[in-house]
């Protein structure tokens, strides 16, 4: 009976160790997702993938608000989009560039 018991701690164990390292892997992403910044469209360029943005601060790329132009990476982010359009969008940087990786429409 001891010994049941104790294999059914080390299960126990297992499992939630397994869990954690699962429920850390799936919330990189999410937090992630929650880190898009807010900005409004000031100037397309689409033929040269450029998009100026109006943004606030950007906390994974230590920025302040400002306007600036951005590299949209693939290009067709920009599909639909059009001067004055209020947007969440994330951005990294890359080669000395500002590259936007994704881009959604906020709700005005
Ligand atoms: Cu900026």
């Amino acid at each position: 009976m001891l010994g049941v018991g104790i294999y059914q701690r080390v299960f126990k164990f297992g499992l939630m160790a397994f869990l954690i390292v699962a429920a850390s892997l799936f919330a990189v992403p999410g937090y992630a997702q929650t880190q898009m910044a807010e900005g409004e469209i000031r100037r397309l360029d689409p033929q040269n993938a450029k998009v100026t943005i109006r943004h606030g601060e950007i906390k994974s790329l230590d920025m302040p608000p400002m306007t600036m132009v951005f590299v949209a990476k693939p290009k067709s982010l920009l599909d639909g989009l059009k001067v004055g359009d209020k947007i969440q969008f994330s951005a990294i940087e890359e080669n000395s560039q500002y590259v936007v990786t994704a881009i959604k429409k906020a709700a005005n």
